[in-house]
């Protein structure tokens, strides 16, 4: 059985929000059509309390988008995003999520960043995700939302070492940075994730 995995479209990522990914909006129709075509449909959300590490304004002097060194792992420093129970944090309305079995949470930890769907950046905690899908039947996932090149990318990279047949689906994923992309599909490639447009993909 093949899962949608659609990651982080919440208000803060789309254009108005705090950490937009340009034309990220763009996505919803595609992923609102495409996800009558799966058995199941999950979704993840990044939930940060608000002292959470990877905002610039928990580093004094240091400004958004600036790299720094969190507990051993690079960090880049984000604008304040996706607080939890705030309205940035909610799902876009676009979205429909009425067919969605789960939701899984990320980013609780205020010490730790948490692309990935399935685990925190430095991998010491499981979000419950892959034990969820291999549950569930799961064993080939395609993963869409935003942003391409991070949580999407972080997502789909874990998905395939955890052994799911992976795709990431183009038409339904937008990045922060497109040219950053280019480089992360290449990457995703190697690691056996098929990187390819949703009518090119078999569910
Ligand atoms: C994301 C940066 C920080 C994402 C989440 O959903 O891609 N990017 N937090
Ligand atoms: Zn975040």
């Amino acid at each position: 059985m093949t899962a949608l995995v659609i990651v982080d479209v919440q208000r803060d990522f789309v254009p108005g929000g705090r950490l937009p990914v340009p034309r990220g909006d763009e996505i919803i129709p595609v992923i609102n059509r495409i996800q009558s075509r799966y058995p199941l449909v999950v979704l993840t959300q990044d939930w940060h309390p608000p002292n959470h590490l990877s905002f610039a304004s928990n580093h004094p002097g240091r400004k958004p988008f600036e790299k720094v060194e969190l507990d051993g792992l690079e960090q880049v420093l984000w604008p304040d995003h996706c607080v939890w129970n705030s309205e940035g944090a909610s799902f876009d309305p676009r979205l429909d999520t009425a067919r969605a079995a789960a939701i899984f949470r990320k980013g609780m930890d205020p010490r730790v960043d948490s692309y990935s769907g399935f685990f925190d950046n430095g991998r010491r905690h499981r979000t419950g995700l892959a034990e969820w899908l291999r549950g569930m039947g799961v064993r080939r996932v395609h993963v869409v939302g935003l942003a391409a090149d991070y949580c999407v990318a972080w997502t789909a990279r874990d998905a395939a070492e955890l052994g799911f047949e992976t795709a990431v689906l183009t038409d339904a994923t937008m990045a922060l940075s497109a040219s950053d992309f280019e480089r992360v599909a290449a990457g995703l490639r190697q690691c056996g994730v098929v990187v390819e447009r949703s009518d090119r993909v078999g569910i």
